[in-house]
């Protein structure tokens, strides 16, 4: 193979379909188009503003393992920038609920939320190694960066409502903040052992299904 192709590049190519599964999912693809139901964006909403929640620690855990074990400075500052906007989100999403009639004291957890941020305290243990961990948080960011992206290119037709959310995700400096986390993975991954790269190739695996499951409970459970 290509010394040249990376590693997240060979995974991209190799579960291009599980990638796609995930980032042009139908309540994507229904926000694009303007088809959306109203009730699975509340849905998805409360529901992520758990998620949020508990992917704040995940992301201080990796901040961790950065100052030990990335081997580069630069890393530890990159996370500590995405710990920082996290501040700004949670802010982002108790402006948001009120707009759309959600209350966020009141969101119970659904199953496929539940499953999803299980994994994430799974990933927290120190035991996981921070190219598996950094892998994951990659992941996690690209995956919402590609699908609200979408949902601003050239012909869409978002309803006005919903810009706010598809900005958040799918800017530019998103989309920048996206290519370091995939970078600095790139480099430890390039280092790792064998043992450790097929670990991170299957915690990819499970962010892209957990992503699915995501959407699919938000469009179920509306
Ligand atoms: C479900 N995945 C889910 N919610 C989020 N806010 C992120 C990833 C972060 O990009």
């Amino acid at each position: 193979m290509d010394s040249k192709i990376s590693v997240t590049e060979t995974w991209m190519r190799k579960h291009r379909l599980q990638y796609v599964g995930a980032t042009r999912h139908p309540f994507i693809l229904s926000i694009r188009d303007g088809s959306l139901d109203f009730s699975s964006f509340k849905t998805w909403l409360g529901q992520d503003y758990i998620f949020v929640r508990a992917f704040i620690p995940f992301v201080a855990s990796i901040l961790m393992k950065s100052w030990k074990e990335s081997g580069n400075e630069v890393d530890m500052e990159v996370i500590l920038g995405g710990v920082a906007s996290l501040n700004d989100e949670i802010n982002w999403f108790k402006q948001e609920a009120p707009k759309f009639h959600v209350s966020l004291t009141s969101v119970i957890p659904q199953t496929a939320n539940l499953k999803y941020c299980r994994f994430l305290e799974s990933l927290m243990s120190p035991d996981i190694a921070y190219p598996v961990a950094i892998t994951a948080f990659w992941a996690m960011e690209v995956v919402y960066q590609e699908s609200f992206a979408h949902c601003l290119e050239d012909g869409s037709k978002i309803p006005q409502e919903l810009q706010g959310t598809c900005e958040r995700w799918g800017n530019e400096g998103f989309g920048a903040y996206c290519k370091l986390l995939r970078d600095m993975a790139d480099r430890c991954l390039q280092k790792a052992s064998p043992e450790v790269v097929s670990k991170a190739e299957v915690v990819f695996l499970s962010v892209l299904e957990h992503e699915v499951e995501f959407w699919n409970m938000s469009v179920r459970d509306a």
